[in-house]
C-alpha cells in the first residue's frame, strides 16, 4: 500500500511508537524557528535543561512580532534572543528582516525535513514540501535539545486540486474554500496534502499561502509536493541544492478526499468573527469598509505585493478608507523598492508598515469603533485587531486592493482580464540582517532586561484535585480569548506573573482576580477550546493562577499539548450534555487522580459537589503524557530525564 508524501517524511523521521493511526509517534525534528513572541519563554526554557547549545540542523529566532516598542520590554526582549541565540548555536533574524514564516520559506527551508516553530503559522513551510508544524515554546525548546516532538500519528486529508484560478481568484480564495467546507475544527488530527493536476498551477507563494492558513482548520499541519515549481522558487533563493522531489506514492491511499476545481473558485472573504464564516464577495455586497490592512505571513509575498500594486497603480486610496501594507521581508521590500512598486502603493496613499507582523496581532492600525476592516491576514477573532467590536474580514490581496480603491467590498473579478505576474529569475539575496551564532557558547553572555522573570512554579500532579469552578466559557474559545495579544499586552509575554492579570479578561474582567484569590481552580469549556495561536501563555498563566484542570467538551491539538506541557490536566466530557450541568463556582473534584493515571487509565469520575452530582470525563494520555502529567509538567519531565 503506497504511502502519501507526508506520511513519507514522517516515516523517515520517526524515532518512537509504530506507525499506527491515532498512536502516538516521536519524530527528529531537523529545523526550530522560533519568534519574539514566544521565543523569550522557549529560550529560558532551553536554558533551564542545561545544554549548552541546540542539536538540531538549523534553528532560527525570528524578531517579527514584538516591534512596536512602546516601552523598554520589547527591546529587552530582542536583547535577550539575540544573545541567547548566539550563545546556543541559533540564528538570529534581526527586527526589519521579516516576518519569521516568509523569511524561513525564502531562506531556511528545505523540501522533505522537519520543522517545528513556536508559531501555529509554521505550516507555511509546507509549501516546499516540508512537514512544519506549530507547537508550544516548552516543545521548541526540548526539540532544540535534539529530543523528539510527539504528534498523534494524523489522519490525512488529499484535497485534490483540479483546474486552474481564474484571473483575479487567488490562493487565498482556495484556502477560504477549504475552511468554509472543513470549519475550524476540521483539521483537528488531520494533515491536510494537496495533490492533482491543479498543483503544478500554483506558484510557490501560493501554495504558502494556503498551507499557511491550514492552521486555522486545526491541522497538524498542511503539505504540497517539491516538484519543478519548487526548485525555480529555490533556484530564485539562490538555494537550488536543497532541493529533491517530494512526492506522495501512486498508489497512496487517504483517509478522506476533498476535490476543488480551482476554474470554479470566485473571491471569498471570512467574515466576522471566525475564519470559517465564509461568504462570496458577491453575498457581501458593496459594503462600505473603513480600513484595509495587506501583509502578514499568510499575504505578503512579492507575489502579492505585485498583484497589489498593479490595482493601485495610478489610483487614490478611497478618502473614507486608511490603507496600510506591510511586505513581508525586507527581500521583498527591497525588491519592490528597486523594481518601482512601492512608489504605485505610496503613490496611492498606502501607509507602508515595517516588514512585521503589525496589525495582524494588534501590534497597531487597530480599527475604529465598530469599523469595518479588510485584511489579507489568517485570524478574525473577536478583539484580536485591538478594537473589541472592530468588524474584520479577511480577503485575498487583490479583493483588499480594489476594496481599498473603491471605498467598499468589491469583487476584483470585476477588474477584468488580469495580467500574468511573472515572478523575477532572481530574487534579491543579501542575509546581512541574520547574525550568526557564535563559535564559543562560553564567551557569550546572555542580557536580561527587568521585565524577564522565569518560568512559572510547579508542582506533581496532587493525589485528589478539589477546586472550585472560576470561568465556564462557551464553544470555541481561541487563545486570543485566553491570554490576548495586542500592542498593550504582548510586552509582557517574557514576565507570566504580569501577563496573567489579563487572562481571559476578553470573557470575563474579573477573572485573573477570582482566579487568585480562589487559590486553586477549574476551568469548564465547549468545543474546540484553545483554537488558534501556538502562545504556551494561554496554558502558563492559568498556571500560574492556579487553574489545575481544564474540563470541556473538545480541545484544539496544541493547546491541549500545551495544557499537559504545563502540568495542567486537559479532560472531556464523556457526555457533552454533562456540560450543561456545571456552573461557575461549583465545587468539583478529582479524587485519586494521580494514582488513577499512574495506574494507566483514561476515564475519570468529576465529582460535583454542589450539584451532588457525578461525570464520567476522558483523559487519553500517551505513557510519556502520563509521566509529564504526574511530574508537572514538560520542563520537571525533562530536567528529571536529563539528569538521570
Ligand atoms: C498569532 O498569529 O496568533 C501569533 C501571534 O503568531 C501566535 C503566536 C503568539 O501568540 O505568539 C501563533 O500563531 O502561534
Ligand atoms: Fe505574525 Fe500574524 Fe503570522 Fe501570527 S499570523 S505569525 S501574528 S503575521
Amino acid at each position: 500500500m503506497g504511502l502519501s508524501l507526508a506520511e513519507k517524511i514522517l516515516k523517515a523521521h520517526m524515532t518512537d511508537g509504530e506507525f499506527i493511526k491515532g498512536t502516538e509517534i516521536g519524530i527528529r525534528i531537523d529545523q526550530t524557528l522560533t519568534q519574539d513572541a514566544t521565543g523569550t519563554m522557549a529560550y529560558l526554557e532551553f536554558e533551564a535543561m542545561g545544554l549548552p547549545r541546540v542539536r538540531t540542523e538549523r534553528s532560527v529566532a525570528y524578531i517579527d512580532h514584538n516591534t512596536l516598542q512602546s516601552g523598554f520590554e520589547n527591546a529587552d526582549d530582542h536583547l535577550f534572543i539575540g544573545s541567547a541565540a548566539k550563545k546556543f548555536g541559533v540564528y538570529y533574524s534581526r527586527p526589519g528582516n521579516g516576518i519569521c514564516h516568509q523569511v524561513h520559506l525564502e531562506r531556511f527551508g528545505i523540501p522533505g525535513k522537519t520543522l517545528l516553530g513556536s508559531d501555529s503559522h509554521t505550516p507555511t513551510g509546507g509549501g516546499i514540501g516540508m512537514i512544519a508544524i506549530g507547537a508550544g515554546g516548552l516543545d521548541v525548546a526540548v526539540a532544540m535539545g535534539g529530543g523528539a516532538y510527539y504528534i498523534t500519528y494524523p489522519k490525512i486529508v488529499n484535497v485534490k486540486l483540479s483546474g486552474k484560478l481564474r484571473g483575479y481568484v487567488s490562493a487565498k480564495d482556495v484556502i477560504l474554500e477549504v475552511l468554509r467546507r472543513l470549519t475550524v475544527k476540521g483539521g483537528v488530527g488531520k494533515i491536510i496534502e494537496y495533490t492533482g493536476d491543479g498543483v503544478k498551477t500554483l506558484s510557490v507563494p501560493e501554495r504558502a499561502t494556503i498551507t499557511n492558513m491550514g492552521a486555522e482548520l486545526g491541522a497538524t499541519t498542511s503539505v504540497f509536493p517539491s516538484d519543478e515549481i519548487t526548485l525555480d522558487f529555490l533556484k530564485k533563493e539562490n538555494r537550488a541544492e536543497v532541493w529533491t522531489e517530494q512526492k506522495a506514492d501512486e498508489d497512496a491511499v487517504y483517509d478522506e478526499t476533498i476535490e476543488i476545481n480551482l476554474s470554479e473558485l470566485v473571491p471569498l472573504a471570512a467574515c466576522p468573527h471566525s475564519p470559517d464564516n465564509i461568504k462570496s464577495a458577491d453575498e457581501i455586497g458593496k459594503i462600505k469598509i473603513n480600513q484595509v490592512c495587506i501583509g502578514s505571513c499568510t499575504n505578503s509575498s512579492l507575489l502579492d505585493m505585485m498583484k497589489v500594486a498593479h490595482i493601485l497603480k495610478g489610483k487614490t486610496v478611497h478618502p473614507d478608507v486608511q490603507l496600510s501594507i506591510a511586505p513581508g521581508s525586507k527581500q521583498v521590500l527591497e525588491m519592490l523598492a528597486k523594481n518601482g512598486l512601492l512608489a504605485h502603493m505610496i503613490d496611492a496613499g498606502a501607509r507602508i508598515l515595517e516588514s512585521a507582523c503589525g496589525p495582524c496581532i494588534g501590534m497597531g492600525q487597530s480599527p475604529n469603533t465598530g469599523g469595518v476592516s479588510l485584511r489579507t491576514f489568517n485570524r478574525n477573532f473577536l478583539g484580536r485587531s485591538g478594537t473589541k467590536d472592530g468588524q474584520i474580514y479577511l480577503v485575498s490581496p487583490e479583493t483588499a486592493a480594489l476594496s481599498a480603491i473603491n471605498g467598499y467590498f468589491s469583487n476584483p473579478c470585476e477588474l477584468g482580464e488580469m495580467p500574468e505576474f511573472k515572478l523575477p529569475d532572481k530574487f534579491d539575496i543579501n542575509d546581512n540582517m541574520i547574525t550568526l551564532p557564535a563559535e564559543e557558547s562560553a564567551d557569550v553572555e546572555i542580557i536580561r532586561g527587568p521585565n524577564i522573570k522565569p518560568y512559572p512554579k510547579t508542582a506533581p500532579l496532587a493525589e485528589t484535585i478539589s477546586a472550585k469552578v472560576s470561568l465556564k466559557v462557551d464553544d470555541n474559545i481561541t487563545t486570543d480569548h485566553i491570554m490576548p495579544a495586542g500592542a498593550k499586552i504582548l510586552p509582557l509575554r517574557s514576565n507570566i506573573p504580569e501577563i496573567s492579570k489579563h487572562c481571559f479578561v476578553v470573557c470575563d474582567e474579573k477573572f485573573p482576580e477570582r482566579a487568585k484569590s480562589l487559590g486553586e481552580s477549574i476551568i469548564v469549556g465547549g468545543v474546540n477550546y484553545g483554537q488558534g495561536s501556538s502562545r504556551e501563555h494561554a496554558a502558563l498563566a492559568p498556571l500560574y493562577l492556579g487553574v489545575k484542570a481544564v474540563v470541556v467538551k473538545s480541545f484544539a491539538r496544541i493547546h491541549r499539548a500545551n495544557l499537559i506541557n504545563a502540568g495542567i490536566l486537559p479532560l472531556e466530557f464523556a457526555d457533552e450534555a454533562d456540560y450543561g450541568k456545571i456552573s461557575e463556582g461549583d465545587e468539583l473534584s478529582l479524587p485519586g487522580i494521580a494514582e488513577a493515571i499512574k495506574a494507566g487509565r483514561n476515564e475519570f469520575n468529576l465529582v460535583n459537589k454542589t450539584a451532588n452530582e457525578q461525570y464520567t470525563v476522558l483523559c487519553e494520555l500517551s505513557d510519556r503524557n502520563r509521566e509529564i502529567m504526574l511530574a508537572g509538567g514538560l520542563l520537571d519531565y525533562t530536567r528529571d530525564k536529563l539528569a538521570k
